[in-house]
């Protein structure tokens, strides 16, 4: 009779470890994310891990809801002094009270000093991710003669990057792929960083709670004019997309609800080169995720004025965000203190003197040249 029994509660017994066992291992597989490369500040020295990769989970507006945000950094390993500067201040002025993730991306792939030094800065996560050449690269339709001769006649008219073949990936990357990064799907918000930026003043609330409470979509700290050369050709291809895609229009607010004024003067006869700069970009990433922003920028990459002209990312960003936005999704962060190469945003009002580094003299925001906040304010303003 014993012998019966035994080999039974054995069996029984050795199933029941088994399974507890897979269920302390794999505790909800379905629902793991990308993990790939993925750094804590506990585990520097170890290099890569590799996990599943499945769909993103959908969002949640629920006011209690822990935000999904990150940091999103495109930089060069040589890069590395300029993006530990911009870091520091980061981390100092906003991030070691709310430790939002980093996500690192290269079109090369990081070293092991870049991912040492850089995540030893924070207590957040950090992730070192590759872009591919999908998202970085000559797609089949480019002439390539045709885009070096362009280069060249550009180069000859001293256009800034004129003949830079990097900067054109670049901008077309920042234009229509970060954000379709896998690296990204875990998020709905990101604050793009850049090297060797300024950030002057404390922020004691967390911004990126701020944008969703509030219903922004858009965050920027400076607006600017663009050099005319390098987009020759991008209005006339939005015009045509409107007439080429009127669901897109008929999905969008009403010209005079948008920030449509903020890029045209003339009712849309022509640009007026105004930008929002996107070294400094808070936002949500269900804009560019819509289909409404995806086919648009299918159709500015068709044309190939990424290659043939030098479209930055800034025009397209805003071009796009002033047609499918409403003006009170946009938030100008004054309270952002931010300098990028020769320009600074300083707060002028007295409560910020004590929260900011910067001198309020040094405030480009009206500069009667390169400045578009007065064609901001007007379009928002705006009836
Ligand atoms: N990995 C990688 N990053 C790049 C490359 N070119 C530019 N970047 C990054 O893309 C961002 C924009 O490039 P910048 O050279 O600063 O362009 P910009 O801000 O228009 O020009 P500057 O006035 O020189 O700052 C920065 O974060 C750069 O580090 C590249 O070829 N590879
Ligand atoms: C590519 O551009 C060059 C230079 O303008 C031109 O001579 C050539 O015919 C073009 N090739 C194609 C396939 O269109
Ligand atoms: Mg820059």
């Amino acid at each position: 009779m014993w012998r019966g029994i035994v080999p039974r509660i054995l069996f029984i017994a050795a199933s029941c470890v088994l399974l507890i066992s897979l269920y302390l291992f794999f505790p909800s597989a379905s629902l793991t994310t990308t993990t790939t490369q993925v750094q804590s500040s506990k585990n520097t020295q170890e290099g890569a891990k590799t996990s599943v990769h499945t769909t993103p989970t959908t969002t949640t507006t629920h006011p209690d809801e822990p935000i999904r945000a990150c940091f999103v950094i495109l930089v060069r390993n040589r890069e590395l002094d300029g993006i530990v500067s911009t870091i520091r201040q980061v981390e100092d002025r906003f991030n070691k009270k709310f430790n939002y993730p980093y996500v690192f991306l290269n079109d090369d792939d990081f070293t092991e000093e870049f991912k040492q030094r850089t995540s030893e800065l924070t207590q957040a996560e950090t992730r070192y991710g590759k872009v591919d050449e999908q998202m970085w690269g000559y797609p089949s339709y480019i002439n390539q003669t045709l885009a070096a001769e362009n280069r060249e006649e550009m180069a000859r008219l001293g256009i800034p990057y004129a003949d830079s073949e990097s900067y054109r990936h670049m901008c077309r990357f920042q234009s229509g792929f970060f954000f379709r990064h896998p690296f990204l799907d875990d998020f709905d918000w990101y604050w793009r960083l850049e090297p060797d930026v300024d950030y002057h003043c404390d922020l004691d609330y967390d911004v990126f709670k701020y944008m969703r409470d509030n219903g922004k979509k858009y965050g920027f700290t400076i607006a600017f004019k663009e050099f005319g050369a390098t987009v020759s050709s991008l209005w006339k291809t939005v015009l045509d997309f409107e007439k080429a895609h009127p669901e897109v229009v008929e999905h969008s607010p009403a010209k005079q609800d948008s920030l449509w004024r903020f890029v045209t003067d003339d009712n849309g006869q022509s640009y007026n080169l105004c930008h929002f700069w996107t070294n400094f970009e808070i936002a949500s990433l269900d804009l560019w995720r819509s289909n409404d922003y995806l086919k648009f920028f299918h159709y500015l990459d068709r044309s190939g004025g990424f290659f043939y002209e030098r479209w930055g990312d800034a025009p397209v960003h805003s071009i796009a965000a002033a047609m499918l936005l409403r003006k009170d999704e946009f938030h100008f962060f004054n309270d952002i203190g931010y300098r990028h190469t020769a320009y600074t945003h300083c707060p002028v009002e007295p409560e910020y003197r004590n929260k900011c580094s910067c001198d309020p003299a040094s405030n480009f925001d009206y500069d009667p040249g390169l400045s578009c906040y007065t064609t901001y304010k007007a379009a928002i303003e705006g009836q």
